[in-house]
C-alpha cells in the first residue's frame, strides 16, 4: 500500500510527569523533541494516520507529559513537552527541562531522536541551546523541519541551506507538513532508513 494511505495501528500506552515514572523500557523507541509549538503532537498524529492521539493546541505548552506510544514491530515513540516556552511557570519549566533531560540521558531502549524545528526559523535561541546539549548527549538526531507548508518550496530551500549552515546535522533534514499528505511518504522512507542504516 502507498505511504500516503497507509494507517499505523499506534496505542498509548502511558504518561509521566518524572522520568521515574515512564513505563518500563520495551522495544525500540524514539523520542519526539522539539521548541514548544514547533508542531510535535500534529506530526505524531499526522505521521500516523491512525487518528488523534496526542492532543494539540494553538497555544503553546500543551503537552506537558512524556507520552508514550506503541506503534507496529516493536516500535515505540515518545512525545515530550516542549523546551523554550517563556510563559510557563519557572516550577514548570524546570520540571518539562528535567524530565527531557533526564529521559534523553538515561532512557535505556532510546534508539534515536526525532528533532522538530519549525522552517521559519533557523537559529531559534531555544533551538541553538537544544543542539549544544543534543551533541553533549550524542544520541543520533533525524532533524525535522515542521510547518512546510508556510512557505513556497523555493524558500524551503534557502532554509534547508539555512539550517545546515547553522547546525552541523549528520542527517539531511526531513521538510514536513501536517497539511500535506505527501510529507508521511517522505518522511517515512527517511525514517525507515535511518533506523536501517543504524541511524547513522
Ligand atoms: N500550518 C501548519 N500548522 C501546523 C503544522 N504542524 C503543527 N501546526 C500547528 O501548530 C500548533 C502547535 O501544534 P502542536 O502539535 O500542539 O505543537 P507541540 O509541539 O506539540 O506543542 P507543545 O505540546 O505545546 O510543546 C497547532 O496550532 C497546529 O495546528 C504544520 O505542518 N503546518
Ligand atoms: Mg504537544
Amino acid at each position: 500500500m502507498a505511504e500516503e494511505q497507509k494507517k499505523y495501528s499506534a496505542e498509548f500506552v502511558g504518561s509521566a510527569a518524572r522520568f521515574k515514572e515512564l513505563p518500563a523500557p520495551e522495544g525500540e523507541e524514539y523520542a519526539v523533541l522539539g521548541r514548544s509549538n514547533v508542531g510535535k503532537s500534529t506530526f505524531i498524529n499526522h505521521s500516523l494516520a491512525c487518528g488523534p492521539l496526542a492532543r494539540v493546541s494553538k497555544k503553546p505548552g500543551k503537552t506537558t507529559l512524556a507520552n508514550l506510544y506503541r506503534l507496529e514491530d516493536g516500535l515505540f515513540w515518545v512525545d515530550l513537552p516542549g523546551y523554550g516556552y517563556a510563559e510557563a511557570s519557572a516550577d514548570e519549566k524546570d520540571r518539562w527541562s528535567k524530565l527531557i533531560a533526564d529521559y534523553c540521558d538515561n532512557r535505556s531502549n532510546l534508539a534515536g531522536i526525532i528533532w522538530l524545528l519549525d522552517i521559519r526559523h533557523p537559529g531559534a535561541k531555544a533551538d541553538m541551546e537544544a543542539y549544544n546539549w543534543l551533541g553533549e548527549i550524542g544520541r543520533p538526531v533525524l532533524p525535522v523541519l515542521t510547518k512546510g507548508d508556510k512557505l513556497s518550496r523555493s524558500r524551503q530551500k534557502r532554509q534547508v541551506k539555512e539550517f545546515r549552515e547553522i547546525f552541523a546535522f549528520g542527517e539531511e533534514p526531513v521538510i514536513y507538513s501536517s497539511l500535506q499528505h505527501g510529507s508521511r511518504a517522505v518522511f517515512w522512507d527517511r525514517f525507515n532508513a535511518w533506523r536501517k542504516g543504524g541511524n547513522r
